[in-house]
């Protein structure tokens, strides 16, 4: 049955364990996975086996934001995530997000039925963005990102970069709620890899939870198979180099639960199934502990 309800919240997610949210890209060129799944038959069949392996929500994006991806007109990323989205929302049974930065994309991903517009510029790149998702009850994942993607990793600099990525995640929180987006439908997410260091990616998961207590609303965590990943694990455990992003999901999943016990509310990852595993196992361990 369709994700039916008036007005998105991520209570409505809300559960023991955080929300996994599983990755489709409908791009040629996505770092993690690009042209996999542009194809929609296999865009929607990938997006059905992260249901069946657990997936809460489905985040469906027709844009790389990889670091100097070329960008994609509105026509082209609109036709790259309009069927896939209609066809899952009727079929998927879990709410559906677009990964878009453009309103007229989010808009027709809304007529189609998604429920959530995740927006990589946090509602910067597009003025109508905000008053389209307060206008449509949808829910808002506002993330940070220094730059524009084709700038993004020049020399990344920061003073504190977990000070000045709160102060930013704040600041778009704000903007959201006074264009009209309900306050339970807001979530921000810090970046991981977008105008970031690994010493910078490092940091903002080493102190996750002084971040997660200050924003004071849900934050949703990016990892997943990302550069920063195989800079740390080269030369570990017999890897010759970086390990490729598709030999990065064991890396993945130890973010995704450090993430989890920093009280990050959703992770967005490729491997779903490892993460649902994870998070409900350790998910367990308080109430265990409790009895
Ligand atoms: N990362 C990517 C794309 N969209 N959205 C949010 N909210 N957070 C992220 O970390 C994020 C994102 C890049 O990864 P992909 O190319 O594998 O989708």
């Amino acid at each position: 049955m369709p994700y039916a309800s008036a007005m998105f919240s991520w209570d409505d997610l809300g559960d023991t364990r955080p929300a996994v949210m599983g990755v489709v890209n409908v791009t040629p060129d996505s770092f993690s996975d690009g042209g996999r799944w542009l194809d929609p038959d296999a865009a929607v069949a990938h997006g059905l086996a992260l249901v069946a392996a657990g997936a809460d929500l489905l985040d469906v994006g027709g844009e790389s934001t990889r670091p100097g991806a070329a960008p994609v007109g509105v026509a082209e990323e609109r036709r790259r995530v309009e069927t896939v989205i209609a066809r899952l929302v009727a079929v998927a049974g879990v709410p559906v997000s677009v990964d878009t930065t453009k309103a007229a994309v989010a808009r027709a991903a809304l007529d189609a039925g998604a429920r959530v517009v995740n927006d990589v510029s946090a509602g910067r790149f597009d003025p109508d963005m905000l008053g389209l998702v307060a206008d449509r009850g949808a829910g808002f994942v506002a993330m940070h990102m220094l730059g524009d993607p084709r700038t993004m990793q020049d020399d990344p600099r920061y003073g504190d970069v977990v000070a000045e990525v709160g102060d930013f995640l704040l600041e778009r929180a704000d903007a959201a709620r006074a264009a009209g987006v309900a306050p339970g439908a807001i979530a921000v997410d810090p970046g991981i890899g977008f105008g970031k260091t690994t010493a910078h990616n490092l940091a903002l998961l080493a102190r996750l939870d002084q971040l997660v207590a200050r924003v004071g609303v849900p934050v949703v965590v990016g990892t997943s198979r990302k550069r920063f990943i195989g800079r740390v694990l080269a030369g570990v455990a017999g890897e010759t180099g970086e390990p490729r992003a598709d030999q990065r999901d064991d890396g993945t999943l130890a973010t995704t639960v450090w993430a989890a016990e920093c009280g990050a509310r959703v992770a967005r990852v490729h491997d779903v199934r490892g993460a649902t595993q994870a998070l409900a196992l350790i998910a367990l361990l308080p109430t265990v502990a409790a009895a």
